[in-house]
């Protein structure tokens, strides 16, 4: 892979600059420097292109270690137990790749690095269907969307669909077969979830023919191989046009109105998360694309302390969890779900039009028959959480709590009280504590606080400020009725082509 050119320096003039470097911030460096921009992506963490003292980039998420967590001493599994027992374990402090970000009543899952959340995240990509769109972005054209951005996202992110007969004959995807029969005896649709995995390379890993990784349980910590994250789409793309710096262990801290646009501060990090170095910054035009939560973060705060007084009271506001919720069932001795699973899941139960709850049938890579099936469930859900600015603490909160959970546990429950009552069988007790049932503590989809139409134009544009964009899942108003990412990156392709067109 080419390396990035040096990071920016201080007092660096530059005519566009981008925070973050996963969907929203990718789509946007490629297409302003296609369109001739120079541009600058500052991300506050690792490039991961370096191999570690195991010849590996990435930790296996069976055994996590210092690369694993976002400066943490401790590990903070999303399953957080197993036969009741706790799994966490002591890690040395580094940045790590994924962030387990606790704020009141939610952990907030997101990757850490180049490629932002496209490391660490489970590649399925999901377009949601049509009819449901009006409830994701009810702002923007669905034609455009479906006829342009869309199949656009779909192209660059390289999504393809597993081959149905390999489905129904590898022991990787027994556990989803099973979730699948379970489904179809309740009479609950299923469909195949596209993903960015590559489909041929893992059928070879199965093969044994290349050096395996979904066969291996790489996931929650990157994939050494196989997956398609934005360091071989997007960024990959970026890199060859030659306008684009990356700035890796970079953190913007402030940006202000100053002559020639707006003066950013940056914190130059090493791997232990302590600032090395301060720069300063112009940049003609800045880009938001630090994630939701880290969007809502630096505008909130922006706003509050004086730095960008006039954004309006929308910033922080809207914020959602896509309602996500966990649970895992017990299957009858019959029901054998495997001991090799495919870290990458493909299945899906779609219990949206009636219950409210599209629900992914999740692998449980432990080596171990455990005779589970495990379920991320996404759930229509009214409540939203606000960001706002703590002057005494000096940093931002969310004001989200763990009860709002209830009505996405109800929904999950819509499909699973049904199954286990037809099969027979029971919640697990022993995933997520000690008889504890549902994962209601975390999200891996946090999605608002700058939302479209509100705290932005429809296009992305910050209110207020000429020259200040919004570019990543905080656009989106709590919820994409399915996984986000492939919205994330449409949206982004549509806002960039008008700011392109009109604003440049
Ligand atoms: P994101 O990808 O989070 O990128 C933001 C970047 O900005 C990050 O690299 C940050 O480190 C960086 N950053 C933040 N603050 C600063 C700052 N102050 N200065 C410099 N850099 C900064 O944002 N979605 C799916 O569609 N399908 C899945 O299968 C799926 N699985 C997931 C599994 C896990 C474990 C996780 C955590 C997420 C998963 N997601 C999945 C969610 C998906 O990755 C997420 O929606 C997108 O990554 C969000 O894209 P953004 O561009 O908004």
């Amino acid at each position: 892979m080419a390396r990035a050119a040096a990071s920016i320096s201080d007092a660096a003039v530059v005519p566009a600059l981008v925070i973050g470097t996963g969907y929203g911030g990718s789509v946007t460096a490629l297409r302003l420097a296609q369109a001739g921009v120079d541009v600058h992506m500052v991300e506050m963490g690792m490039a991961w292109d370096t191999p570690g003292s195991d010849g590996k980039i990435f930790a296996n998420t069976t055994t996590p270690d210092q690369r694993s967590f976002w400066l943490r001493t401790k590990t903070k599994q999303p399953l957080s137990h197993f036969l009741g027992i706790p799994i966490d374990k002591n890690i040395p402090k580094y940045t790590g790749i994924l962030d387990a970000e606790e704020f009141s009543g939610i952990t907030v899952y997101q990757g850490r690095g180049v490629g932002g959340g496209s490391l660490v995240n489970g590649g399925m990509a999901v377009t949601p269907k049509r009819e449901t769109f009006a409830d994701v972005l009810p702002m923007v054209n669905a034609d455009e969307m479906y006829d342009t951005y869309y199949p656009r996202a779909n192209a660059e992110l390289g999504v393809g669909l597993i081959r149905a007969a390999w489905f129904d004959s590898t022991p990787a995807y027994q556990y989803a077969r099973v979730g699948r029969k379970h489904a179809q005896r309740s009479n609950f649709p299923y469909v195949f979830v596209p993903t960015v995995y590559d489909w041929n390379y893992m059928e070879q890993e199965a093969a044994g023919t290349v050096p395996k990784s979904a066969l291996a349980g790489e996931i929650l910590f990157g994939n050494n191989h196989g997956k398609k994250s934005l360091q071989k789409t997007y960024l990959s793309k970026v890199r060859a046009t030659g306008r684009v710096t990356i700035s890796p262990l970079h953190r913007v801290v402030d940006v202000r109105p100053a002559t020639g646009g707006y003066k950013v501060t940056i914190e130059q990090l090493n791997t232990a998360g302590d600032v090395v170095t301060v720069k300063e910054v112009t940049a003609a035009k800045v880009f938001f694309a630090a994630g939701s939560v880290g969007t809502s973060k630096l505008l909130v705060k922006f706003k509050a302390t004086g730095a960008l007084p006039n954004l309006n009271g929308e910033v922080g506001k809207g914020w959602g969890d896509n309602g996500n919720v966990m649970c895992g069932r017990a299957n009858h001795m019959w029901d054998a779900t495997g001991t090799l699973q495919s870290s990458i899941p493909t299945l899906g139960i779609d219990n949206w039009a009636a219950g409210g709850a599209f629900a992914e049938v999740a692998p449980l890579p432990t080596g171990i028959e455990t005779y589970a099936s495990f379920y991320l469930s996404i759930t229509k859900t009214p409540n939203r959480g606000t960001f706002t600015w703590n002057a005494a603490a000096g940093k931002a909160e969310l004001n989200w709590q763990t009860a709002w959970k209830e009505v996405s546990i109800n929904a999950a429950k819509s499909i699973f009280d049904k199954i286990n009552s037809k099969e027979g069988t029971i919640y697990r007790t022993d995933l997520f504590g000690v008889y504890k049932i549902w994962g209601d503590h975390l999200t891996y989809h946090p999605l608002g606080g700058a939302i479209l139409g509100r705290a932005t134009d429809n296009y992305g544009r910050l209110q207020g400020y000429p020259g200040l964009y919004v570019m990543d899942g905080s656009l989106i108003p709590g919820s994409t009725v399915v996984n986000p990412f492939v919205t994330i990156t449409a949206l982004a392709e549509r806002n960039i082509e008008k700011i392109i067109a009109t604003d440049f």
